[in-house]
């Protein structure tokens, strides 16, 4: 079972390294990890495994944060409504890839955090509103999808991650919250 102690923190250079692809068919060994990356996910939104195992609430992984660089990531975005567990989305992507993106950029509201900072950064985190997706589904299936808004940014997060990008590398240095004209911020 995945828990903070398999989470890489910033310093370490797996965090700043560009992962590999990989390779198909999906090896068992990584549709293993998919699996346990996603049960992380899963444990960390309960609130009483989180509590239990010490994990803080989590809506994304990658894997070069479990120190394993390679172009894996999960994702699970919970509604919102706590009486309907149906996540917006929740996938195990590999080797997914932005094909095409908005013009119009968009960032949240809060800000941004990363499993493996252990500080607060506040700023905009200004990333792209829409984006078209194609990545290997944990069946091996290749998939190509839309989103936008909070899935999309959440998508852009973790793709960063596989590229050596962290969170705050987005936000406007003289000015955390400066903003062009027409970013969607997203409450
Ligand atoms: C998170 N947590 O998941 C943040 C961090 C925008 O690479 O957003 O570092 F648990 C992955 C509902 C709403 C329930 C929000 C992408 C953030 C990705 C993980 N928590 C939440 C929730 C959350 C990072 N990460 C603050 C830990
Ligand atoms: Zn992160």
């Amino acid at each position: 079972m995945i828990t903070m102690k398999d989470i890489i923190r910033e310093g370490n250079p797996t965090l700043r390294a560009v992962a590999k692809e990989v390779a198909l068919p999906l090896s068992d060994e990584d549709i293993k990890l998919g699996e346990e990356m996603m049960e992380f996910l899963h444990n960390s939104q309960d609130p009483v495994k989180a509590e239990e195992l010490g994990l803080r609430g989590g809506v994304g992984l990658a894997a070069p944060q479990l120190d394993i660089s390679k172009r894996i990531i999960a994702v699970h975005v919970p509604n919102g409504d706590l009486e309907n567990p149906e996540p917006t989305l929740s996938a195990v992507m590999y080797n997914p890839k932005i094909l095409s993106h908005s013009v119009q950029d968009a960032c949240l509201g809060e800000g941004e955090g990363c499993l493996s900072v252990d500080r607060e950064v506040p700023g905009y985190v200004v990333r792209h509103n829409k984006i078209t997706l194609s990545y290997v589904d944990a069946s091996g299936v290749k998939q190509k999808i839309r989103l936008k808004n909070y899935e999309a940014i959440v998508v852009q997060h973790e793709i960063d991650h596989l590229n050596g990008v962290m969170f705050y590398d987005h936000i406007n240095q003289e000015n955390p919250y400066a903003l062009k004209d027409g970013v969607l911020v997203i409450e």
